[in-house]
């Protein structure tokens, strides 16, 4: 587009959205002003979409229209957010978020406030509940397929319900975050419904092809993300007019939406505002790098991708503009921080991080970890990663291959050995990981099971040795110290604060049984809660307590939030040691990723003296110090 193009087309939806403008009441000058600075994002965006359209600005103008609507239908509460809210929140150390499912962590959506002081303890601000919306009967991919944006599964409760537990929530100064799941809705969605019922224009809502040969341009070119279900990602349905190929990216039941189709993003945004104005803060936004298709490309991370985020980014400033997107992509490192921006996601799950701490942890080498803190672990002014040891996903080993080339590592071997290590293959593993989606063709897999089962919980209560099982502790512990201390908001997956193992018993359950995920998504137990809590010297029992530990200690620890972190080279390559300063203070964050006993070289944590937060021990340079198995220190510099 010319810039002269792209002026034309803005004054043309100016001028047509006066008339909804008149009906904005005393919110009329703020919102002039938002779609001052907005409108020309929004257009930027969606010109290069869309612009070779002859119905282009008919399109742009629905578009502008639904985020105006839904600026204007925004609950005054929420609007009073949206003034006040400082958009830095997301980057302060006080931030700790947690996320677990509504009905395994709580029954339903009632129960979470039975819940609320649990999260209060740990110091949780950021709430992530797994999607919670109308599913299909049988499999869901977990509330992955979505057969209404607009309504709570029943089970859980209600839309009310969940924008009443959004106000309690605002109230105790912690933000609900959600699921958008916007590559696919399931296929009983009303708008799948219809498009079997032979409505054109809603099958132009999804990708459908009338035969093969359509297909194949597409299919040749796809990685493919779920081995196990077999054949690719395309699917044919009989019920569909006459039969018809669909594209699935993951399960056949989710059917992925056509965002080359201008009505696709109009339709999405109003569910998308819909949520907005339920009073959800964060969306996550789900499975990012597939929402455009190329005939001949991977069809994953392509720029386009990128420009939808941008046009849904531009409406909701908008129309809601306390809301924050958190990119899920969990790609090659190279493209999951291209997401990572103000005018995209400002939040993004932190993935290489995650599985640079697994890989650390097996192989008792932190160089790679080191060399991420030291080149990949920035992101631009005003966002923040979302830091995390373990989700309801299964772990896949995301790290750049040209990094591990650097480091002298093969790649391909390494990840085999991870994948070994952490099933529990690799002779002296700690780790009982399931294999996840393991491919016959290449014999690769991803790793399913819990923080407990994969740090050694699990292997060393079956064999009951005392030293074992309080190096798994340790594990588990130090672990978390080093999400919670690594900037960004430290992700806690509820059930991990207590320890728990894995959950052999969903292979009883149909919907369950043939997705090894669900391992690592067990029901919370109030029973190992209540033992923590009465049993402070048990796993379950150390955990909690050094997970509320490091809760407030965030708290009180602004050097903790967003910023840069100065790795600090110690020997030997077990450790792991850095400095993170802000507001006047500093902290040195010392670890030991072994189950040896480490001699410290004190003179290079800095020549003061200063004091242990951690193990409330004073830390003088001139003396010798050592760090236990799997050893933690956490040091702030003594005022004088
Ligand atoms: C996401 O994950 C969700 O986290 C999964 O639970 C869902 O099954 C899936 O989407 C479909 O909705 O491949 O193995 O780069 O890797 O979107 C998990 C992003 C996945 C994908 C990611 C996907």
């Amino acid at each position: 587009m010319t810039p002269a193009e792209t002026r034309i087309a803005l004054s043309t939806l100016c001028c047509r959205l006066t008339p909804l403008l008149e009906r904005a009441g005393r919110r009329r000058e703020v919102l002039e002003a938002r779609l001052e600075a907005n409108l020309p994002r929004l257009v930027d965006a969606l010109l290069p979409l869309y612009g070779h359209r002859w119905d282009v600005a008919w399109h742009l103008e629905a578009i502008a229209e639904t985020a105006l609507k839904a600026a204007i239908a925004r609950p005054e509460p929420l609007a009073e957010r949206d003034r006040d809210r400082p958009p830095d929140w997301i980057r302060a150390a006080e931030q700790i978020g947690a996320m677990g499912y509504v009905d395994r962590f709580a029954g339903s959506i009632i129960g979470l406030y039975d819940r609320l002081p649990h999260l209060e303890r740990l110091g949780v601000t950021y709430l992530h509940l797994m999607p919670l919306f109308r599913v299909p009967d049988g499999p869901n991919d977990g509330g992955y397929a979505v057969s209404s944006y607009r309504e709570v599964a029943p089970r859980l409760g209600t839309m009310d319900q969940l924008a009443k537990f959004a106000d309690a929530l605002h109230e105790r100064g912690m933000a609900l975050v959600l699921d958008f799941v916007l590559n696919h809705t399931a296929d009983d969605h009303a708008w799948a419904e219809a498009a079997k019922a032979g409505d054109p224009e809603k099958q132009a809502y999804y990708w459908m092809f009338d035969d093969r040969a359509a297909v194949e341009p597409y299919a040749r070119h796809l990685r493919q993300i779920f081995p196990d279900r077999g054949g690719d990602a395309f699917v044919w349905r009989e019920d569909l007019a006459g039969g018809k190929w669909v594209w699935s990216t993951f399960y056949p039941f989710q059917w992925d939406l056509n965002y080359s189709n201008p009505a696709v993003l109009r339709a999405i945004l109003g569910e998308m505002l819909f949520l907005a104005n339920q009073g959800v803060d964060v969306l996550r936004l789900d499975a990012v790098p597939f929402l455009w298709k190329k005939p001949g490309s991977p069809c994953e991370n392509l720029p386009e991708a990128h420009l939808v985020v941008r046009a849904l980014n531009a409406a909701a400033a908008i129309a809601a503009p306390s809301l924050v997107f958190k990119s899920e992509a969990i790609v090659h490192p190279d493209e999951v921080v291209r997401y990572v921006r103000p005018d995209e996601c400002r939040l993004s799950y932190n993935p290489l991080l995650m599985c640079s701490l697994w890989d650390a942890l097996a192989t008792r080498d932190t160089r790679h970890l080191r060399d991420i803190l030291a080149r990949r672990h920035g992101t631009p002014i005003g966002t923040a990663w979302v830091n995390y040891l373990r989700c309801h996903d299964d772990i896949g080993w995301g790290m750049a291959n040209e990094d591990m080339v650097a480091l002298g590592i093969d790649p391909d071997g390494h990840r085999r050995f991870l994948n070994a290590f952490y099933t529990g293959r690799f002779p002296g593993s700690f780790a009982r990981g399931l294999p996840f989606q393991e491919n016959p063709r290449t014999g690769d897999c991803r790793v399913s099971g819990t923080c407990a089962a994969l740090a050694g919980l699990e292997a060393a209560e079956a064999d009951g040795d005392p030293s074992l099982i309080d190096h798994a502790v340790r594990r588990i512990i130090s672990m978390h110290a080093l999400v919670y201390t690594l900037g960004g908001i430290p992700l806690l997956y509820l059930g991990d604060e207590i320890a728990q193992p894995n959950d052999p018993t969903y292979t009883d359950r149909l919907a369950e049984a043939a997705d090894n995920r669900w391992v690592h998504r067990p029901y919370f137990s109030d029973e190992r809660l209540a033992r923590a809590l009465d049993q402070p010297a048990t796993p379950e029992g150390r955990v909690l307590s050094a997970m509320r530990r490091l809760g407030a200690l965030r708290k009180q620890a602004p050097a903790l939030g967003v910023g840069t972190i100065h790795p600090i080279a110690l020997d030997p390559r077990y450790t792991l040691a850095f400095e993170r300063r802000a507001q006047g203070q500093t902290l040195t964050i010392v670890a030991n990723l072994s189950e040896h006993w480490v001699d410290i070289e004190a003179e290079r944590l800095g020549p003061r003296r200063s004091h242990d937060l951690w193990n409330d021990a004073v830390f003088d340079p001139d003396k010798a110090h050592t760090l236990e198995p799997y050893g933690l220190m956490i040091l702030t510099v003594e005022p004088t």
